[in-house]
């Protein structure tokens, strides 16, 4: 029964101690029937083994030779002393080595595997001078070695933090956590790109959003709520941004007066979760870093809150024409994102007010004029991460509307109907997950935050 030492806790302290460690083979490099190293790692910390034959250890040229045909990613058992090196180590993150006694080989790796860890870990800077990489496809084809690079360790752990700090938040101010089903029978957004399956024998859905459900769970006085589940959109084309199914992040709350209700939710919940990233995931950050270099998020304290006519007017101003009434396509967006990057000094903030035909149906339109909507986006680095509105909560204004869009309203007909049964005034908003932790860490592409990313060509692994 000795006890296990991690392979973080390898410290100069202890020098001198006999440890009992498993880890994988990083790298193994024999120097001579008498002498060997193998760097060990685990979970993205790694020590460097050194194996000599010696009659007073009892270790034995057959162990050199034995360690020197152990496959790299193999799992090993090792007993060894902790001892400083002789020179400073650069090779391992930590700085003490491991004067190897015995070693017991838990599970081999094949000798040949399809992605090496290093080359999956090389930081563009190393492959421009030279070093073997690895490309995208290759390493998301075999994610489970690709996710053993100290950076995907990070990213796992920052997307855990984010949904973490996300709840923490919500539920310090009431809000309760809901599960809303993801077999419904129609389009919860409208348009073409929703799933469709069988299910018993009557046409189906893959949610597209928990849109109509969280409302629904509103109309039954739940007041509060949010929700963490998949979200399927049958994408038809490729982007660094978009996925076929993906994480939502949702919420949906009874409001009193005026969407800007919601926006303050969202306003303070996101500087709350790049600060709680800031201090809890700063190991995490630097590792990332490491391989992929940003800049650390600017954000303001109090969000800013910018409307969608003065972002068209900003626009204008550097040269940049766009419809009023329309959409903001994704180049003008990161413009947009540039401007108030220069003016206002952030890297995130809320865009509101936007025309109501760029919305989908069960948005409110503004009282005063209906081109245009209670409704927001919200950016980070000049990409969208959320989308946010007051609903409407009018069922004969909700029918007109959906049909207006084109959706076949008999398949939303519960829906409609939880508003004929008195209904609150009520905003939520949507937020993607893997957006969030790919654009907090300045990442250039969605499938490195997805665990096993689903796009329109990637069913596997
Ligand atoms: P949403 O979830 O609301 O769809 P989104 O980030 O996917 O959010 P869209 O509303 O689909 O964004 O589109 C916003 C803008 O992004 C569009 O005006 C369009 O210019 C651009 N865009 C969307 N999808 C694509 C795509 N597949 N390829 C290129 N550009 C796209
Ligand atoms: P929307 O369609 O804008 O709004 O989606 C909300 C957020 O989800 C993320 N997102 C995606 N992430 C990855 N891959 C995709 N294909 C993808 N599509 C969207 C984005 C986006 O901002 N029901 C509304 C939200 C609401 O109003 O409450 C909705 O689904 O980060």
């Amino acid at each position: 029964g000795k006890e296990w030492t991690n392979v973080s806790e390898l410290v100069e302290e202890i020098a001198g101690s006999e440890v009992l460690i498993r880890g994988r083979v990083h790298t193994n490099r024999p120097v001579s029937s008498k002498l060997g190293f193998v760097i060990l790692r685990q979970s993205g910390f790694t020590v460097q083994c050194v194996v000599t034959e010696s009659k007073e250890r009892n270790v034995s040229v057959n162990m050199v030779k034995f360690l020197k045909q152990l496959s790299g990613e193999s799992f090993v058992d090792v007993i060894g002393v902790v001892v400083l090196p002789k020179e400073p180590l650069t090779g391992t993150t930590q700085q003490v080595e491991i004067q190897v006694r015995k070693v017991y080989c838990v599970n081999s790796a094949l000798q040949k595997l399809p992605l090496n860890v290093e080359d999956a870990a090389r930081s563009e800077a190393d492959i421009q001078a030279g070093k073997p990489g690895a490309n995208q496809d290759t390493r998301l084809n075999n994610r489970v070695i690709d996710l053993r690079t100290p950076a995907n360790q990070a990213i796992f752990r920052i997307q855990c933090h984010v949904q973490i700090a996300f709840r923490e938040f919500l539920l310090s101010k009431g809000f309760l956590e809901i599960h809303t089903p993801k077999l419904i029978a129609g389009s919860s957004e409208g348009g073409a790109a929703v799933f469709r399956l069988e299910y018993k024998g009557q046409p189906a859905c893959l949610a597209q959003s928990p849109q109509l459900h969280k409302q629904m769970a509103i109309c039954g006085d739940l007041e509060r709520v949010f929700e963490v589940g998949a979200v399927y959109r049958a994408e038809d084309s490729f982007t660094h941004r978009h996925l076929c199914e993906f994480i939502g992040l949702d919420v949906e709350m009874a409001i009193h007066k005026h969407y800007s209700e919601v926006m303050d939710i969202v306003g303070e919940l996101f500087p709350f979760i790049f600060t709680k990233l800031e201090e809890r995931c700063s190991k995490e950050l630097e590792a990332i870093r490491k391989q992929y270099p940003f800049q650390p998020l600017k954000f303001l304290p109090k969000t800013l809150t910018i409307p969608f006519a003065e972002g068209i007017q900003m626009l204008k101003e550097a040269g940049v024409e766009a419809d009023p009434l329309g959409d903001l396509n994704t180049e003008v967006e990161r413009k947009l994102g540039q401007l108030v990057l220069e003016k206002y000094n952030t890297e995130f903030y809320i865009l509101h007010h936007y025309p109501s035909a760029v919305r989908p149906f069960y948005t409110m339109p503004c009282a005063d004029d209906s081109n245009y909507s209670n409704s927001f986006d919200v950016f980070i680095r000049g990409e969208e991460i959320i989308s946010g509105a007051q609903r409407v909560h009018d069922p004969e204004l909700l029918k007109e509307q959906a049909v207006r869009f084109g959706i076949d309203v008999d398949t939303i007909k519960t829906y409609i109907d939880s508003f004929r049964y008195g209904a609150p005034p009520h905003g939520g908003f949507g937020v993607g997950l893997e957006r969030v932790v790919m654009l907090f860490c300045g990442l250039n592409n969605i499938r490195k935050t997805s665990l096993f990313p689903r796009d329109p060509l990637r069913l596997a692994p």
